[in-house]
């Protein structure tokens, strides 16, 4: 880790309490998230794709040329994936085949990666269940 840098951010911290503080204030609480604001349009968002189901939209700092979230318009408990129930299969099979669609409407289908981060150590950010579609560039692996 770079001083004075979150491992889970690209940008750098003013300083360890306030990098702290940010860190504390992400939490699997349950409380509503941006990303509510943003499928209720309040908040202006650069959508890709969105059907009765599922939003898409580009990520506001975007580590890759494509880099777009796919997000459930209806979180029903699905915070993190790891809250996954058997009444969420079909949700997540919307949401993996509209990250395809993504993709598709991109121009990447010949090279692109979907990603989950799942909690505070795979640096989730945003507890509201949401697929990064990363590419247009060539990606590296394995990940951080
Ligand atoms: O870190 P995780 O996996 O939880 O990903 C959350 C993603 O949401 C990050 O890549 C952020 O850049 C992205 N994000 C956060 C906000 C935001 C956004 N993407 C589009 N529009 C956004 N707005 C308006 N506000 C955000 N706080």
């Amino acid at each position: 880790v770079l001083p004075g840098r979150s491992i889970c951010s690209t940008r750098a911290s003013h300083n360890e309490e306030a990098a702290a503080k940010a860190a504390a204030a992400v939490a699997d609480t349950g409380a509503p998230t941006i990303f509510d604001k943003i499928i209720a349009k309040e908040i202006p968002s650069d959508i890709v794709y969105e059907d009765e189901n599922v939003l898409a939209f580009r990520d506001i700092n975007p580590q890759a040329p494509v880099h777009v979230l796919v997000i459930p318009k209806l979180r029903d408990g699905l915070t993190t994936l790891g809250k996954a129930e058997p009444r969420h299969v079909e949700v997540l099979g919307q949401l993996l085949h509209a990250s395809k669609i993504v993709a598709e409407k991109e121009g990447i289908l010949d090279g692109f990666r979907v990603v989950i981060n799942n909690g505070a150590e795979a640096c989730q950010s945003v507890y509201h269940l949401h697929l990064h579609v990363l590419g247009g560039r060539q990606l590296k692996w394995p990940p951080g």
